[in-house]
C-alpha cells in the first residue's frame, strides 16, 4: 500500500445554530443590480438614496453562541432614479474586516469582548460599523456604538476609512442614533464607555453642519450601561440609562458585554444642550429599558421624549440576567412611551406615559420634525393581529437565558403601523404569514410636503422565498397596504437606514458617477 499523496485539513464553516440557519443564512455576497425588478404602483418621480446598515459575516464565528449584532457591517443603498432603482451593498473595510480578510478567518471573538479576541489584533479596532447611517458634513457615515464612525463613498459605498472629526472626537466610542437639527443642520452625538471597555464616562458632542465639533462635554454615569439610543430637545440632551451592564471582570472571564442587573435602579440623565459636563442631572425613574427613540421636542415648559420601552431587557439578544433569572416575556415588550420632563420645581421629574398596548418597536418620524411636535410617527409591531402579545415558544434544552437563547424567544415582527400621537392610535397592515418587517424610511412626497405626506418605504423578508422586498406605502394610509414594490434577488439582515434626497448628495466632486445607474 502507498501513502496517500492528500494533504487535507478539517473544513470550515458558520455553526450549526438556528442564528445561521434559514433566512438567517449569511449572504456574504456585495451585490450589484441593475434596474431592480418592481411590481404594483411605484414612485414615478422619487429621486435620492435610501442607505441601510446591516451585518452580514465575513467568516464564522470564534464561537458558536454568536449574537446577530456582532456580524460585520454590510452597508447597502437603494438608488432611486424617478422610481428606477439600482442596488448595491458592500462591506465596509473596518480594521476588523480587513484583518480577518489577511487570515482568512474571525480574530475578534466575541461582541464587544476584547479578551476573547486572536493575541494577533489586540489593540486593533474590533468596530464592525453594522448598525446605522447617516448622512452629514458632506460624508456618509457607517455608525456602531462601540467605536468611532466609518466613512463610505455615497455613491460606490467603498470604504474611505475611520472618521474623527477633523481629529477632535477623543471618544472612544461613538453612538450610532445622533439627532439632527433641521434647521442649524447640527448632528449631536454622544459616546459612552468613552474611555475605554466597562468605563462609566460619556463624551457628548455637536457636529456643525460643515462637519466640525462646536461643543463637547464630558460626564459620567451612575453605572457602566448600554445606551443605545438618546435625544436632543430644543433646551435638553436626554440619556436613557436602564442596568443592562458591563463589568470589566466579566469580560476578562471571556463572557458577554452586557447583563441584566436587577439591583440596579434606570436612570434618564438631562443636560442642557450646549451643557458642560458638570450640569448633568441623572434622574432615578421607575424601572424601564430604553429602546429606540422616536423624538424629543420641548412644549409648554415642559420636555416631551417619545420613545419604545419595555420593562427590562429591550433588546434581549444581548444578555442573560447576572442572577441567572429567566425574562416572563412582557418584561420584554416594547410599547409607545411618552416622557414628560419637568424642571420647573426644586427637583427635576420624569413621567412615564405609555400611550398604547400595542407591542412595538423601531420608530420612526418624518426626520423634518425632529426636535420640534410631530403628530406621525410609523412603528413596527409584533404579533399584529393576534390575540396578546404571544412570543415563541423557547426550547427547554437552551443553556443560558437571555443572550444567544433569546433569539428563540423573539416574536414575530409583521406589522407596520402608523401611529398618530393624537388619537394615541395605531393603523397597521398586517404581512402575510411568513413574512418579516424590517425597519420603515418616512420620505416627504417633495421637500414642502406637509408632516407626514409622504411615502413610506418598508424592507419586508419574505423568509418563505428566501428573498426581501422593499415595499411602498402611502404613508397616511398605511393600513390600505403596499402600493407596490420592489423585489430584491438578495435577502437583506438589516438594522437602520437613512434616506438622503438626491439633491443633499455633493457627490459630484468625489467621483462625479452620481446619475449613474450600476457599473
Ligand atoms: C443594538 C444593536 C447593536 C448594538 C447595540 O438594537 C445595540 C440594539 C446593531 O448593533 O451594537
Ligand atoms: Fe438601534
Amino acid at each position: 500500500m502507498t501513502a496517500s499523496p492528500l494533504n487535507l485539513r478539517p473544513g470550515t464553516g458558520f455553526p450549526d445554530t438556528p442564528l445561521f440557519k434559514g433566512f438567517g443564512a449569511p449572504n456574504r455576497i456585495e451585490a450589484d443590480v441593475y434596474e431592480l425588478e418592481s411590481y404594483g404602483q411605484i414612485p414615478a418621480d422619487l429621486n435620492g438614496r435610501y442607505y441601510r446598515a446591516a451585518y452580514d459575516w465575513a467568516f464564522p464565528p470564534m464561537f458558536n453562541d454568536e449574537i446577530p449584532v456582532n456580524g460585520d457591517g454590510m452597508a447597502s443603498m437603494f438608488h432611486f432614479q424617478n422610481g428606477h432603482v439600482d442596488f448595491k451593498t458592500r462591506f465596509v473595510r473596518t480594521e476588523k474586516f480587513q484583518l480577518e480578510r489577511a487570515a482568512r478567518r474571525a480574530l475578534f471573538g466575541r461582541y464587544r469582548n476584547v479578551f476573547t479576541a486572536d493575541p494577533t489584533v489586540r489593540g486593533r479596532i474590533r468596530s464592525t460599523a453594522n448598525t446605522h447611517v447617516v448622512w452629514h458634513g458632506g460624508k456618509l457615515l457607517m455608525l456602531k456604538e462601540d467605536g468611532l464612525p466609518w466613512e463610505i463613498d455615497p455613491v460606490t459605498l467603498e470604504t474611505v476609512g475611520t472618521w474623527d472629526f477633523y481629529g477632535a472626537m477623543t471618544s472612544k466610542t461613538c453612538t450610532a442614533h445622533p439627532s439632527f437639527d433641521p434647521d442649524t443642520g447640527e448632528m449631536y452625538l454622544f459616546g459612552y464607555e468613552a474611555k475605554g471597555e466597562a468605563t462609566r464616562d460619556i463624551a457628548y458632542y455637536v457636529i456643525d453642519a460643515s462637519g466640525h465639533v462646536s461643543h463637547e462635554a464630558w460626564f459620567e454615569a451612575p453605572y457602566a450601561g448600554m445606551m443605545h439610543d438618546f435625544r436632543v430637545s430644543g433646551s435638553l440632551a436626554i440619556f436613557p440609562l436602564s442596568p443592562i451592564v458591563a463589568d470589566l471582570d466579566r469580560l476578562k472571564e471571556g463572557a458577554d458585554h452586557w447583563r441584566w442587573d436587577d439591583s440596579l435602579p434606570s436612570y434618564v440623565g438631562i443636560l442642557p444642550r450646549k451643557g458642560t459636563g458638570d450640569q448633568i442631572q441623572w434622574i432615578e425613574t421607575e424601572r424601564y429599558s430604553g429602546g429606540h427613540m422616536a423624538n424629543s421636542f420641548d412644549e409648554d415648559g415642559v420636555t416631551v421624549v417619545d420613545l419604545c420601552q419595555a420593562k427590562k431587557g429591550v433588546f434581549p439578544f444581548f444578555y442573560p440576567d447576572v442572577q441567572g433569572n429567566m425574562f416572563e416575556p412582557d418584561d420584554l415588550n416594547g410599547r409607545v412611551t411618552r416622557w414628560h420632563i419637568d424642571q420647573s420645581g426644586p427637583q427635576a421629574t420624569v413621567k412615564m406615559e405609555q400611550l398604547n398596548d400595542a407591542v412595538c418597536e423601531f420608530p420612526q418620524i418624518d426626520a423634518r420634525y425632529e426636535m420640534r411636535p410631530h403628530r406621525h410617527a410609523y412603528f413596527l409591531l409584533m404579533n399584529a393581529g393576534q390575540a396578546g402579545p404571544g412570543m415563541l415558544e423557547v426550547p427547554g434544552d437552551l443553556p443560558v437565558p437571555g443572550g444567544a437563547s433569546a433569539l428563540a424567544m423573539v416574536p414575530i415582527v409583521n406589522g407596520i403601523g402608523h401611529f398618530d400621537y393624537e388619537t394615541r392610535e395605531f393603523s397597521v397592515h398586517v404581512l402575510p404569514p411568513g413574512d418579516v418587517a424590517q425597519e420603515v424610511e418616512f420620505v416627504p412626497a417633495n421637500p414642502d410636503a406637509p408632516e407626514g405626506v409622504g411615502y413610506l418605504l418598508a424592507l419586508v423578508n419574505r423568509t418563505s422565498e428566501r428573498h426581501s422586498d422593499l415595499l411602498v406605502f402611502d404613508a397616511q394610509d398605511v393600513s390600505s397596504g403596499p402600493l407596490g414594490g420592489y423585489k430584491l434577488p438578495v435577502r437583506l439582515s438589516t438594522i437602520h437606514g437613512t434616506w438622503v434626497p438626491e439633491h443633499q448628495l455633493a457627490i459630484a466632486t468625489r467621483s462625479g458617477a452620481g446619475s449613474q445607474g450600476g457599473n
